[in-house]
């Protein structure tokens, strides 16, 4: 233990840390300036992602140009993912009813006698189901896991209810914010460096531990599994990686992490300098961060991913701000 806590970054060490009335803990994030976006050329990446088909390097132009961004204001972050205790505190405290479960659709899941191939969409897990939902993703999930199956609407709810409850302003983090919390003042492709191998010490992705779950259905897969073992075939409890310079847990891989921003394509090249909170309008809201079933290349610091509000799904969670006021 002694040596673990040794093996930690002195500003995690530093980290002021609250906890709030259902055992969220929340890292102080200072106010500050970064560079935010990535104009990494296709060339660079394809070196270190042999295995990618090259025209996924040639379709990142969300992340440019990489500009400056200033963060105007201190805030909390949310120290983990928001867990599957934490989100059952929450509904069996306020009554709210997950939007999965509220429009009788339900969720997706893993199920291993599920065959894509069978299905219009193809898609790698089984859904919508109304079996499937935050309490049950067809994986084992214990309460320190990141709940998953929650949509973007679910997260603003929990962010009302915790607002409402305890007087203190929570949301959704910006784009902006994320990103400057995620690279934790580095500038590398993950906050650990550049190396896709650095995910192991700091991630849980789609590693060798989670191949032998997918290969049957999707042997072009193989080659895209993390070299290495990071012991997760599934979600990891939260907080078994090493933290990022900032004392936050998890921003790469485990789940994927609703912000509170639309996407837009060019966003970038018009954003405002300071607190940049996304386009006026949208029809997607951004996730971040990569998860558990991620290929390294996509849990890069720059990476945007989007879905629709109301989707729900086994790789996607949220992770909350807590204002930190003036
Ligand atoms: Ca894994
Ligand atoms: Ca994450």
């Amino acid at each position: 233990m002694v040596a673990a806590a040794l093996c930690l970054p002195l500003a995690a060490l530093a980290a002021e840390v609250i906890e709030n009335s259902i055992g969220m803990r929340f890292v102080r994030v200072p106010a500050g300036e970064f560079l935010m976006g990535s104009d990494e050329a296709p060339a660079s990446l394809a070196r270190s992602y042999p295995q990618l088909e090259p025209g996924r390097f040639e379709r990142l132009d969300d992340e440019r140009p990489v500009h400056r961004v200033r963060i105007t204001r201190d805030f909390y972050l949310g120290q983990h993912e928001l867990t599957v205790d934490q989100f059952r505190r929450f509904v069996e405290a306020s009554g709210y009813v997950p939007e999965s479960i509220a429009d009788g659709s339900g969720g997706y899941g893993h199920n291993p006698a599920y065959d894509p191939a069978a299905t219009a969409r193809g898609d790698a897990f089984e859904g919508r189901l109304p079996r499937y939902s935050w309490r049950d993703p067809g994986f084992a999930q214990a309460g320190d896991h990141p709940v998953v199956n929650i949509t973007w609407h679910d997260a603003q709810a929990l962010a009302r209810w915790l607002t409402q409850r305890e007087g203190v302003a929570y949301r959704l983090p910006t784009e902006a914010e994320w990103e400057y919390a995620c690279r934790a003042g580095t500038r590398t492709r993950y906050h650990a460096g550049d190396d896709p191998r650095v995910l192991l010490t700091v991630a849980n992705v789609f590693d060798a531990d989670a191949l032998p779950h997918w290969t049957a259905r999707w042997p072009q897969w193989a080659a895209q599994a993390l070299p290495g073992h990071d012991g997760h075939a599934f979600t990891a409890p939260v907080g078994r990686f090493a933290p990022n310079a900032f004392g936050l847990f998890d921003m790469h891989g485990n789940v994927w992490e609703w912000v509170a921003d639309w996407h837009g394509d060019g966003y970038y090249a018009v954003s405002p300098t300071d607190d940049p909170a996304g386009p006026d309008t949208g029809e997607v809201r951004v996730r971040r961060g990569g998860s558990w079933h991620s290929w390294p290349f996509y849990a890069r610091c720059a990476f945007r991913n989007w879905n629709s509000p109301q989707t729900r799904y086994t790789l996607v969670g949220v992770r909350l701000l807590r204002e930190a006021g003036r």
